[in-house]
């Protein structure tokens, strides 16, 4: 609300909309929390579109927050990783944004009690208002995001976000129910002390990429050598590399050139929040903010975190495709 001051021409239909995104991240958080105690935990037995087992918690996520924000006239369409193709609001309440999210990502780690979170991203309407909100709406570069954020479900029950005014956490107060402003312009270092990668993956990477990887482990006069943090949670991973300083990275690999993460759900929104941070995000070789979608589900390779450490990363993997 405080920036929606800043903002003259502001009808506050998008501060209404992180509203919504926030009760849906209350429902969902109560629901982790009782985990444990329901049915809910395992496996549904179905597949999501990009072959992912779907676990019980995810789908009620995916669920909760389409309809925290469905029939509220702020959103014309939304697009979930859990979904095969978006969902239009129905015709008479299709307000101007759109809203890209991963209802439950880290979901192999629901059943550990392990961190997990809800990413999300928000976009203005390009279509006609005159017609049905399509894929065009969903499909924009990442740069045009007017705002992006994620709700970390771990010790406690975080939001974090950007509107393009830097990056604000608040802790849910489970006493209150209310979300709490305990992190205000976070700024992330700009050398990090982490480093975060799957590195079972090793023997798939192209040089370049263990090259890098190398570089994190043991230094090499250019970088000292890091410490090692790997959750395999995105959110949880990101999250602590944001406040701490640190690089991520899921290069791809022979297994999938475009490694395993997708662009509109969590490359994407992570790639506002980093850079509004102080940080950056990379495929390697371009900014993710300014990859241009061509289809809902694309993945990316993704290197994010502190900046020396991203743009460590871009000049090694650059000098490995310069021709010898
Ligand atoms: P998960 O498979 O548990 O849903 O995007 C999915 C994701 O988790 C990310 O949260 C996480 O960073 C990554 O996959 C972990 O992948 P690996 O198991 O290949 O390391």
């Amino acid at each position: 609300m405080e920036q929606e001051r800043l903002h003259p021409e502001a009808t506050g239909e998008l501060s209404n909309l992180l509203y919504d995104l926030c009760l849906a991240a209350k429902i969902i958080s109560r629901q982790v929390r009782r985990a444990g105690l329901t049915d809910i935990l395992g496996g549904s037995g179905t597949l999501n579109v990009s072959g992912d087992l779907q676990q019980k918690l995810d789908m009620f996520a995916n669920e909760t927050v389409r309809n925290a924000v469905q029939h509220t006239g702020r959103v014309c369409i939304t697009a979930s990783e859990e979904d095969e193709g978006p969902v239009v609001c129905p015709r008479e309440e299709q307000g101007k944004y759109v809203l890209l999210y991963d209802p439950l990502d880290g979901s192999t780690n629901i059943d550990v009690n392990v961190s997990i979170g809800t990413i999300f991203s928000i976009h203005k309407r390009v279509t006609s208002p005159k017609g049905d909100a399509g894929l065009a709406d969903c499909l924009q570069v990442g740069r045009k995001q007017v705002a992006a954020g994620y709700i970390l479900y771990g010790s406690s029950t975080m939001l974090v976000y950007t509107t393009g005014q830097g990056v604000h956490g608040f802790t849910l107060d489970p006493t209150i129910g209310e979300f709490l402003l305990s992190h205000p312009d976070i700024r992330t270092p700009p050398v990090g002390k982490y480093y975060s990668v799957n590195e079972s993956n090793w023997n798939r990477w192209t040089p370049g990429v263990q090259r890098v990887v190398a570089a994190f482990k043991n230094g090499d006069g250019r970088i000292q050598a890091k410490n090692a943090r790997y959750i395999g949670s995105l959110v949880a991973d990101f999250h602590r590399n944001l406040i701490s300083g640190g690089v991520f990275l899921y290069p791809g690999d022979t297994r999938s050139a475009e490694g395993k993460l997708r662009l509109l759900y969590e490359a994407a929104p992570l790639a506002l929040v980093v850079e509004q941070a102080g940080g950056l995000a990379t495929d390697g070789q371009r900014p993710i903010l300014d990859l241009v979608p061509k289809h809902l589900h694309q993945k990316t390779p993704f290197i994010v975190g502190s900046k020396a450490d991203v743009q460590f990363a871009v000049e090694v993997l650059a000098a490995e495709r310069v021709p010898a």
